[in-house]
């Protein structure tokens, strides 16, 4: 069969308009590739300074409740409670009131060492109050900004120095390399971190660091 000028130039065309159409849609899908590249690159950055926000806000509770700590120990030569480097201390009863100037007993003199929010759904605050600088009850607790109480540990035999918890051996990392033995610091306080367990560090929030 003979293909006449015609049908060659019609062919021709055919070609070409195909050729501008796979042109069209390759720069339609490099566009949307670079448009979702572009906007996972934007959400990454927000949720890093989501999460730098949060890491700063608790580790600067850590900070505060460590000075508070160490100003009543400068006012009464001893703690609210019973130092412990081995038994966590938690971030209520006696411990919270005395150092909110509540406890009578473990502080006479009704020395407020530290100012705390009131927490919002049960978290980064004390909990269960409607007014700042309402008293607190019993069952109040100062929690992250998961809900966690914090964790503390006191030097207890004076050496100034307190094994670190990191190297207990129920402690689970993914990330982070061996810690240090021992911290030398008489107080250590830590947040369990968005998951809410005090064994797995990657993501805890410690006053040390
Ligand atoms: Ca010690
Ligand atoms: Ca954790």
């Amino acid at each position: 069969m003979e293909i006449d000028d015609h049908q060659i130039s019609k062919r021709q065309g055919h070609a070409a308009l195909m050729l501008k159409s796979f042109y069209r849609v390759f720069w339609i899908i490099a566009a949307l590739g670079i448009f979702c590249l572009v906007l996972s690159y934007a959400f990454s950055i927000i949720v890093r300074s989501v999460r730098g926000h949060t890491g700063i806000s608790v580790k600067g509770m850590t900070k505060d409740i460590k000075v508070a700590m160490n100003l009543f120990k400068t006012a009464y030569d001893r703690y609210p409670v019973p130092p412990s480097e081995t038994q966590f201390l938690r971030t209520e009863g006696v411990l919270l009131q005395s150092l909110l100037g509540q406890d009578k007993e473990s502080n006479p003199r009704a020395i407020k060492f530290i100012d705390l929010p009131i927490a919002l759904d049960g978290k980064h605050g004390l909990t269960g109050l409607k007014e700042k600088d309402q008293p607190i009850s019993s069952t109040t607790t100062l929690t992250d900004l998961w809900g966690e109480m914090y964790y503390l540990l006191i030097d207890a035999d004076g050496d100034n120095r307190i094994p670190n918890p990191e190297r207990r051996p129920e402690a689970i990392f993914k990330h982070r390399a061996s810690a240090l033995e021992f911290l030398s610091s008489s107080i250590i306080i830590f947040s369990s971190g968005p998951d809410r367990d005090p064994k797995t560090w990657d993501d805890n929030i410690g006053s040390w660091w």
